[in-house]
């Protein structure tokens, strides 16, 4: 199926072999799923990094993290009847889910948008405490006022959630615990308030009646979350039939605010698609494209970790105001980009699909 996207010629910007594990024993087994920012005129991106030991041929193995943050190491031997492994990403053992990788956010930055380093004096972000103990995930940056604000995935036996933590100089970084509790992802902060209020988007799963849907919240601090409305659903039949969840901020248009989100189907196949909400009221949604605007197609999306999987959490808006650069994950397992004319993926909007 053709797309809107103009991949990068680079692709894949970043791949596990590019960067060194966080500890010893343990490799990089997926790079995966940018926040992105911009700080002292660079490009930067806080990269999900997913992490297990090598494997050994009949077990399986993966790291969480303790309560007070130390590394431990689970092994199951691969015919245990008591394993349920048939995604490559969750497994579940004696009625208990578990990842099969433990992930934390690494900071790179780029002069150009295309080559990225770790720069000196900047420390990884990883789990922390009993609501983190299987690790980070899929951060989103939010810019307002001199603070950012990270949302990110908080994941544990307990469940998946969202947690915030704020930060002016990405050195020192304030916590505030998890602000809306499992199962909840994909919360990505509106880079303005609105009447002095926050707006955030947010995928809670309904595991009975109803799904998982994106959601809007209001809230005074960024920290409490309330008035909680549904505005996107899955469409039955369609490539966004499964799920649907929130990519990054939603940018301003002169049309009002427009959401890239992802989606999966019934067979897992993650893509990207656009809806536009009301300027001054975001829960009205006036439109919503109908194909998608982005297929897992090339190589390094269709085949890795978990293929057929293009994942985006992270833009950056150029200057001319209708480029923008998307940064995603590639089948679970590589970073990428890819350029968008905000023009033309609002050229696609249906306004009574919405
Ligand atoms: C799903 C996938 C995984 C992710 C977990 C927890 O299984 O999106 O990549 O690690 O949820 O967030």
């Amino acid at each position: 199926m053709k797309d809107i996207a103009t991949r990068f010629k680079e692709n894949p910007l970043l791949s596990p072999a590019d960067l060194e594990p966080s500890t010893p024993g343990l490799e990089i087994t997926c790079l995966l799923n940018p926040g992105v920012f911009t700080f002292e005129d660079k490009t930067w991106l806080i990269v999900r990094v997913a992490e297990r030991p090598a494997q050994k041929k009949n077990l399986l193995s993966f790291p969480i993290l303790t309560e007070t943050g130390s590394i431990q190491i689970i092994e199951i031997p691969k015919n245990d009847p008591e394993l349920k492994a048939t995604d490559a990403r969750v497994i579940n053992y004696k009625g208990v889910d578990y990842l099969t990788t433990l992930s934390h956010l690494r900071l790179l930055c780029s002069d150009d948008g295309i080559n990225f380093h770790e720069p000196e004096g900047y420390q990884s972000l990883v789990g922390q405490g009993m609501l983190q103990t299987f690790g980070i995930e899929d951060c989103r940056v939010t810019f307002i006022r001199n603070k950012y604000y990270l949302t990110f995935t908080a994941v544990s036996g307990n469940g998946v959630g969202v947690g915030l933590r704020t930060t002016r100089d990405w050195k020192s970084f304030q916590s505030y615990g998890m602000i809306l509790p499992p199962h909840n992802k994909d919360c990505a902060i509106f880079e303005e308030k609105i009447n002095g209020t926050f707006y955030a988007l947010h995928r809670p799963s309904s595991v009975d009646i109803g799904g998982n849907y994106i959601w809007l919240a209001e809230s005074p601090d960024s920290i409490h979350w309330g008035n909680h409305k549904c505005i996107i659903k899955t469409r039955e039949n369609s490539w966004d039939s499964a799920r649907v969840g929130a990519g990054a901020s939603p940018i301003r248009t002169s049309k009002g605010w427009l959401e890239i989100y992802h989606a999966a189907n019934q067979q897992h196949q993650y893509c990207l698609g656009a809806f536009l909400m009301d300027i001054n009221d975001p829960s009205i949604v006036i439109a919503r494209t109908e194909a998608p605007i982005m297929v897992p197609t090339a190589d390094y999306e269709v085949s890795g970790f978990f293929g057929n999987v293009v994942f985006t959490n992270g833009h950056i808006v150029h200057p001319d105001g209708d480029t923008i650069t998307i940064y995603y994950g590639a089948s679970d397992e590589f970073v990428c980009g890819a350029k968008f004319s905000i023009q033309e993926i609002c050229s696609l909007l249906k306004y009574d699909h919405a």
